[in-house]
């Protein structure tokens, strides 16, 4: 007898998972010059000096800022490496990282 074919003829496609981002923050301290913070912001981070002057105030008045977002081990490594060019330099300065909600 014929049999009647009732396999599905379509398959699920599962996009891939985007990976989950980390941000990087800015702790402000009492030492590191405003003017170098804003410097590396620009040629570590690559932000136009006018978002790189309101990034290093508002860690300054709020005490952390937010820099950019990126996946955790660029993240990581963009943090660790500004860290150490102020360390370098004889600054406290500070970058942290965290994931995002
Ligand atoms: N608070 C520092 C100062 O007054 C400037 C600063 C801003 C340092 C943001 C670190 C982060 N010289």
């Amino acid at each position: 007898m014929t049999q009647t074919n009732t396999k599905p003829r379509t398959a699920t496609v599962l996009k891939p998972a985007r990976p989950p981002l980390h941000k990087v923050i800015l702790i402000n301290d009492d030492f590191t010059p405003r003017d170098f913070v804003v410097s590396l912001l620009k040629a570590e981070f690559r932000v136009p000096e006018a978002q790189a002057l309101a990034i290093m105030l508002t860690a300054h008045t709020r005490g952390a800022c937010v820099v950019a977002v990126f996946t955790r081990e660029i993240a990581e490594a963009k943090a660790n490496r500004a860290t150490e060019i102020a360390r370098s330099k004889g600054y406290p300065l500070l970058f942290t990282t965290e994931p995002e909600e």
